[in-house]
């Protein structure tokens, strides 16, 4: 018994088996305790003798059992040494993430924007063909639709076959959704992203971002949209800096306008601008004998440009750190 208990111990390899052993050779109902037990039974002068042997046995299995735990208990302490977290060591650094400059710029104009009194909305990227340009009096054969070289979204299909959605081609589908939604006064900006199938090159991606703004009320001029202009470029840029006006055509704004600021000699245009077109108001719902409007939509990104001297908009999303640790 004690040989066959000896050798199931050596087989017994971690702290369950261990303890399935124990019971199994040294518990109450083991082996050896009902022979322990059973020891009244036998004739008084073999007692002795049999209670040495088993006694001794007993022992020796504990201390063998005891032994073994020990053991056991040594390599599992070892490896939780091995485990252990050095807490002297130094900390792998975590590097602070920081904003996009696009998205510092857009922060910053929108800034200013509601410092003049503008709300701020957001609108879909993904937009209906009809906002983008039916209802910005742009009919789909008016030859400005030229003028967005556009994403179409494969989604839905008019009677034609025709696409009916497209990657937003500027912020603008969101005056007439602003418009739609809601009655005079009005005065919102809308940053967002858009979409043009362009060949890029210096200050040309095909995605980049635009702030649109809208004001629409009773006895809306011109003179409103200058003077908003020119605050916004005087905070921006400073009151040294050159900006111009010059005529421009937009389908959804008459008279339409553009506004460029001074970079190294030359112009560069940050954004269309003009009096919200009367057909447009009405596409609304708005009397335009009642209500009139401006708009204007910026380039972010240009204007990040011109204040930070960037030189080529490419920068802006190829993702190279170099570049946009420097914001
Ligand atoms: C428009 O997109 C008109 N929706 C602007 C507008 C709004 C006019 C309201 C009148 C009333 P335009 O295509 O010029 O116009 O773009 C406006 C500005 O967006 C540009 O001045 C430029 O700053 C920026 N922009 C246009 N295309 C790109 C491009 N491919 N990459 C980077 N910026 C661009």
């Amino acid at each position: 018994m004690r040989d066959a208990a000896l050798a199931a111990l050596d087989a017994a390899t971690d702290a369950a088996a261990l303890e399935a052993w124990r019971v199994a050779h040294l518990g109450r109902s083991g082996a050896l305790t009902k022979l322990l037990r059973g020891l009244a039974q036998l004739p008084a002068e073999e007692r002795p003798a049999a209670g040495a042997a088993a006694n001794a046995a007993k022992a020796l299995l504990e201390e063998r059992l005891a032994e073994k735990q020990a053991a056991l208990e040594g390599t599992r302490l070892g490896q939780l040494a091995a485990d252990a977290i050095d807490i002297s060591l130094p900390g792998r650094p975590v590097a602070p993430g920081r904003y996009h400059p696009s998205t510092m710029i857009l922060r910053e104009i929108t800034d200013i924007f509601r410092g003049m009194g503008f709300q701020i909305a957001e609108g879909p990227e993904v937009e209906w063909e009809r906002y983008n340009f039916d209802m910005l009096n742009i009919p789909r054969d008016h030859p400005a639709r030229d003028m967005f070289d556009t994403f179409w979204v494969d989604a839905n299909r008019d009677a034609d076959g025709g696409f009916t959605t497209l990657l937003r081609t500027h912020t603008s589908p969101m005056q007439a959704r602003i418009m739609e939604a809601h009655d005079p006064p009005i005065r919102v900006v809308v940053p967002g992203k858009c979409y043009r199938y362009e060949a890029t090159d210096a200050t040309h991606e095909s995605q980049f971002h635009q702030v649109e703004g809208l004001a629409v009320d009773k006895g809306i001029t011109f003179a409103n949209l200058k003077h908003t202009l020119f605050e916004f470029t005087r905070q921006m840029f400073g009151p040294e800096r050159k900006v111009r006006f010059r005529c421009d055509y937009f389908p959804f704004v008459e008279p339409g306008v553009d506004m460029s600021v001074e970079w190294n000699g030359r112009w560069v245009e940050i954004l269309g601008a003009g009096m919200v077109h009367p057909n447009v108001l009405r596409a609304v719902g708005y009397d335009p004998e009642e209500y009139t409007g401006f708009a204007f939509g910026m380039g972010p990104e240009r204007i990040a440009m011109l204040k930070y001297g960037i030189t080529d908009i490419r920068l802006f999303l190829n993702n190279d750190l170099r570049f946009l640790q420097q914001f």
